[in-house]
């Protein structure tokens, strides 16, 4: 049987998780369709998600047509969750994108598909709720067009929208409209079509073949065929099932090559133990076998369940395609590679959280369980960067907003028992250098040993080994490289074996140094250069460079300066034309960096670049300007050096800068 692993992706309240247990009715698998509003779906299934009638957290759902097996993961839709989305993209075969026929094209939806895009996820777009009042499928279609991609193809048409008939035809052979659609869209990229097309053709090519290579592109994910229809009364689902069939590819992957396979998601049994949902890309999985993951970590398979049709059972193993819910990796985090994957590259589709929050347990006597409970939950979202100031006791966690804040909160409260305040949100800011620094500490000179590289009498460094450090600034969004400019003799083989090594263990010390710099933020944007190393052999251990690099790096950075950078939001108004001029002298109260507004009949649009902080100033501001008609919209376009006072973090470790209070700290544990 083949497999297809398919995410639902949308914009939050788009209709996801009722598409999807509509999916599931309609294969068979349930024979009663649960509702989001009541809480009795298949896939939201947490206390919260009932309650809030949202989803917080992927999960999974197979059914079966004909000959081939669909693993259905509904994904949250609502900014906060995010990064639920990001882990799951890239587990994924192809993908259907919902667009609501009433609300059209959202703030989240293009963001969506440019990460479907860029990762090459083959993708169908359904239109949702063609039953709704004000539903308008060539609206949607057209703005598909226009916001999404060109690449578009409707499969058919909807008739009755706005009522509870609405329905939906798909197109075949006969129907000459489509055809010719088809053959004009084909011809972007197939030569041949394009070749009939030019030359009058184009009405002789055999359907079928058309229809082959609609499924070859979009296989490519060159074009995205669009079905229309409404997950509350099915209409337009068992067509988009063929179309998922017909379209989308199923999972490549040899069951008998080497294991490799990526973690999405992480929960916890009753009894506290992981448990990885994990997709298997090639190879089998298998009880009892010994599999390693990231970190350089290896445990035992105790327990496997593979997800079917008749939800997740228990097997003896699971292999290329299939997705398994995987016990006994004691260590195991989302987003880990399992077995020959390579390491995660690090790439992100999706902008990190741009808030952060103190997390003060109410009672005092809670604070260790508070720690472990936060330490949980950062292995099944890492990006929440639980961050500890020892000094102080206080706790930091990295949010994207009010919503995941609640469920932070709830979920302490509901599943560990620990009651919570959220002290002071504030936006984080990052630093980049501002110029070139460098920095050196040099070995001190000893008689016996065998030393490489520079050593001097005078010196004040008190760790065996020598090491310059330059910064420098570099491409934004390009993060931190570490580059070796010495003699390969000067680097410390006997401890490191190899110079590439020895540049990744230096790359995460400096990593780990410059994640609290000049103000308190960290520093992103650098070059780090390696300008001098050395070593006395034996003697020096790798600790001592470890230590060592904080120290210059830090001297370096200083020399350096930095600059200290805000997040930066790329807005999108919609607004009557006559709004214009109230709206942006708006703007310009609030400092907004507006482009000429754009008309469109009796409507305008407004493109503009604001700091990320005064986002619910504008928020709250718009009705008024607007008459209750402003459309906003609005993502992280990056980060942008602050004007005016620089504002510090305090920091949660000891500042390296402080050479004294850090060596005794360092010298004390
Ligand atoms: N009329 C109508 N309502 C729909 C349709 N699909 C979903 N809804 C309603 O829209 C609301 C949101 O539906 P969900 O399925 O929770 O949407 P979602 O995309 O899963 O939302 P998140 O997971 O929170 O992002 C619910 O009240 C649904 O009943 C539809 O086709 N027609
Ligand atoms: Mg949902």
């Amino acid at each position: 049987m083949r497999t297809l692993n398919l995410g639902i992706l949308a914009h939050v309240d788009a209709g996801k998780t009722t598409l999807t247990e509509r999916i599931l009715f309609t294969a068979g698998v349930i024979d009663h369709v649960g509702s989001v509003d009541e809480g009795t779906t298949q896939t939201d299934t947490l206390a919260l998600e009932r309650e809030r009638g949202i989803t917080i957290r992927s999960a999974v759902a197979s059914f079966a047509i004909g000959d081939l097996a669909v693993n259905l993961i509904d994904t949250p839709g609502h900014p906060d969750f995010i990064a639920e989305v990001e882990r799951v993209l890239r587990v994924l075969d192809g993908a259907i994108l919902l667009v609501s026929a009433v609300e059209g094209v959202q703030a989240q939806t293009p963001l969506l598909m440019r990460a479907l895009q860029r990762l090459r996820v083959p993708t169908l777009i359904f239109v949702n709720k063609i039953d709704r009042s004000g539903a308008d499928d060539r609206q949607t279609v057209e703005a598909i067009a226009r916001r999404l991609t060109p690449a578009i193809l409707p499969m058919g048409s909807a008739h009755g929208l706005g009522t509870r008939y609405a329905d939906f035809t798909p197109a075949g052979r006969n129907k000459a409209g489509f055809r010719t659609a088809l053959t004009e869209l084909l011809a972007e990229t197939d030569e041949a079509i394009l070749a009939a097309y030019v030359s009058g053709q184009g009405g002789s090519l055999p359907y079928r073949r058309l229809r082959r290579l609609l499924a070859n592109q979009t296989r490519r994910g060159l074009v995205h065929p669009i079905f229309l229809g409404s997950a509350i009364t099915g209409a337009g689902v068992a067509e988009l099932l063929i179309g998922v069939a017909e379209l989308l590819p199923a999972a490549v992957g040899d069951p008998q090559g080497a294991l490799s396979a990526r973690v999405f998601k992480i929960e916890r049994t009753v009894l506290g133990e992981r448990v990885a949902y994990v997709r298997v890309f090639s190879g089998t999985i298998r009880t009892r076998d010994r599999v390693r993951y990231d970190r350089g970590a290896e445990s035992r398979v105790t327990a496997l369940s593979v997800f079917t049709p008749q939800g997740a059972v228990q097997r003896p193993s699971a292999s290329a395609g299939d997705i398994a819910k995987v016990s006994g990796l004691a260590t195991i985090q989302v987003g880990d590679a399992v077995g020959d994957l390579p390491a995660a590259d690090g790439e992100h589709q999706f902008a990190a959280p741009t808030l952060e929050s103190v997390v003060a347990p109410r009672h005092t006597a809670d604070r260790e369980r508070l720690r472990a409970a936060l330490a949980e939950l950062a292995e099944q979202d890492p990006l929440i960067n639980v961050r500890q100031d020892n000094a102080r006791g206080e706790i930091w966690v990295s949010l994207y907003g009010e919503v995941q804040k609640q469920v932070i909160g709830s979920t302490l409260a509901r599943e560990h028992a620990v009651e919570v305040d959220f002290l002071e949100t504030t936006t984080i800011h990052v630093e980049r250098p501002s110029g070139t620094g460098e920095a050196l500490e040099v070995l001190r000179a000893a008689t016996h040993s065998n030393v490489t590289g520079k050593s001097s009498p005078h010196s004040t460094n008190p760790f065996p080994a020598t090491l310059g450090l330059r910064v420098e600034p570099a491409l934004v969004g390009s993060g931190i490289e570490l580059r070796l400019h010495v003699d390969i003799r000067l680097v410390p083989l006997y401890i490191y074996k190899t110079a590439k090594t020895f540049v990744e263990e230096m790359s995460k010390h400096v990593r780990e140094a410059l994640q609290e710099g000049l103000f308190g933020w960290e520093v992103t944007d650098a070059k780090v250069t390696i300008i001098e190393c050395g070593y006395r052999a034996p003697g020096t251990r790798a600790g001592d460079f470890h230590k060592l690099t904080s120290l210059v790096v830090m001297q370096a950075l200083e020399r350096a300066g930095t600059v200290v950078c805000e997040p930066m939001v790329s807005i999108r108004i919609d607004l009557p034309a006559d709004a214009v001029r109230r709206v942006l002298v708006l703007l310009a109260r609030l400092g907004a960096r507006p482009q000429t507004p754009i008309a469109n009949g009796g409507l305008s649009e407004i493109e503009a670049v604001l700091p990320a902080k005064l986002i619910d100033d504008l928020r709250r501001a718009l009705p008024e300007v607007t008459g209750g008609e402003g459309v906003l919209e609005s993502r992280l376009r990056g980060y942008e050096p602050v004007t005016g006072v620089r504002p510090t973090r305090r920091r949660t470790r000891p500042n390296p800068l402080n050479r004294e209070e850090y060596l005794m700290l360092l010298a004390g544990r």
